[in-house]
């Protein structure tokens, strides 16, 4: 048999590196034989599905190692077809060594995410619940996960499943309308069409809002730390994860690139961000930095604007707040260095940042730290955890499908109050049916399908 043509998939399922043990899963018709070829068990007999099967791992009379091997027979699987675990000593040398004697023995390596590629194929779970499992194994925070989980759990989908079965239904009386349209009858009630549709976009409604939420949860906030040089801002990121991450002196300009570092706060993902001071500069890598400083406050969810509290505030320094001024950005501003006494006014930094609210602050003897992390507390609890059960749109991808529903159903709608034909208001239905459709990959295109899957980790 040729591997490459092979139907049968085998992947490391664990993390490359060394470990107490290592998962190799081997996924298709030829997983059971290939099993048979490479492993000896210690007790003889046929191997019962779902049991632990203690042996050696064998290439032709070569002992190669003591593992534990598991058959799962399709389609009680997570891919639903035969599949066998192989866990094995964790070694990178090991893993690599049984894999390749699999795939001597018929198999070909899997591609990143073709298990679940192939569960969602046999309808083991559909399109979002296996997005759901890419993000568990992505979450790093407690909002992370529990979002995926629910997602997993089919919640998301089933809210989305229902408003499409009704759909379908009117989509199908409307079609029987069409067969018996000389004899000019209502199959479905335009009223009751009109209610569903008002109905179903009220509650797609509440999940698109939910979408900032969502994103926050999976994604976690981007925070950028931006202001002049030398007010403390790399004193800050380091303050704020506790390690001496960022270089801090009191040469302005010291910082040129942007430096992030991850923080669990309440269970939300902050990604923080120092940038090199804004100011107006010659030199080419300085000008580079200050030009990444400013995109990375436009990308950012909040901005912290840090300034140097014991000094007035320069032309130069109210010229950059003003060019970086974005209404939309949430913000908060630190008036840094309490310690040497307070000259910036507040009235001043409302006016240039209206909107915002200001902390005062001393790195140095830590005055307001406190009241800066409650700030942020506070932002990540009202802005994301969800609360038990909850659904939450977490990707763009399920926002655009829900967009598309929306205005498919305001059109059918315009369409009843005109007392268009139902051809019109058929056309409408069957586009929101497709929309939603995408989102748990009833009606997915290919490319899209490959585009999902393939940014999984190899292995799941
Ligand atoms: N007095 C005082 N000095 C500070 C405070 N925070 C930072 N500094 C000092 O200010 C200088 C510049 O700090 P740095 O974090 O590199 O500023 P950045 O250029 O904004 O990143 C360093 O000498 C710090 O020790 C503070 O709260 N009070
Ligand atoms: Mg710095």
């Amino acid at each position: 048999m040729f591997a490459r043509f092979s139907n049968t998939i085998a992947a490391v399922s664990t993390p490359r590196g060394k470990g107490g043990i290592a998962v190799i899963r081997i996924s298709g018709e030829d997983a059971a034989p290939i099993l048979r070829k490479i492993f000896t068990p210690a007790i003889k007999g046929t191997p019962k599905p779902r049991c632990a099967l203690h042996g050696w791992i064998i290439d032709g009379a070569e002992p190669v190692d003591e593992v534990i091997a598991l058959y799962f027979q399709s389609p009680k699987s997570y891919p639903g077809e035969d599949v066998v675990e192989i866990s094995c000593h964790g070694g990178l040398f090991i893993t690599e060594r049984i894999l390749e004697l699999i795939v001597r023995n018929g198999a070909r390596i899997a591609n990143p995410g073709e298990f679940s590629e192939r569960a969602y194929l046999n309808r083991r779970m559909d399109l979002a619940q296996a997005e759901a499992v890419a993000d568990l194994i992505q979450a790093e925070t407690e909002a992370a996960r529990r979002a995926a989980a629910y997602q997993l759990e089919g919640r998301l989908s089933e809210r989305i499943r229902v408003i499409r079965q009704e759909l379908i239904r009117l989509g199908a009386l409307l079609e029987l309308e069409l067969d018996f349209s000389d004899e000019d009858v209502e199959f479905a009630s335009r009223d009751e069409m009109g209610d569903l549709f008002h109905s179903a976009q009220k509650d797609l409604k509440s999940l698109l809002d939910s979408f900032n939420r969502g994103r926050v949860c999976r994604e976690g906030i981007r925070m950028a730390i931006i202001g002049p040089p030398n007010v403390g801002k790399s004193s800050l990121l380091n303050a704020l994860v506790e390690k001496e991450r960022a270089i801090v002196t009191d040469i302005p300009g010291t910082t040129r690139d942007v430096i992030e570092e991850r923080l669990d706060i309440e269970g939300v993902l902050f990604t923080i961000m120092d940038t090199a001071g804004l100011r107006e500069t010659m030199d080419p890598i300085e000008k580079e930095g200050v030009q990444r400083a400013e995109k990375s406050a436009q990308d950012a969810d909040l901005v912290l604007w840090v300034l140097d509290g014991s000094e007035p505030l320069s032309n130069e320094e109210k010229r950059m707040i003003n060019r970086l001024e974005e209404p939309t950005v949430k913000k908060i501003v630190v008036l840094n260095k309490m310690d040497l006494g307070i000259q910036v006014k507040q009235v001043i930094i409302q006016k240039l940042l209206p909107g915002s609210q200001i902390l005062r602050l001393s790195v140095t003897t830590e005055e307001g730290m406190v009241e800066l992390i409650e700030t942020l507390k506070k932002m990540a609890l009202s802005g994301a955890l969800p609360h038990e059960g909850e659904v939450l749109l977490t990707r763009e991808r399920h926002r655009d499908g829900i967009q598309r529903t929306m205005t498919h159903l305001q059109e059918a709608c315009q369409s009843i109050e005109k007392g268009m034909s139902q051809e019109f208001i058929a056309l409408d239905i069957r586009g929101a049916m497709d929309a939603l459709g995408e989102i748990i990959g009833e009606t997915t295109a290919e490319d899209i399908l490959n585009k999902i899957f393939s940014d999984f980790c190899i292995g799941k």
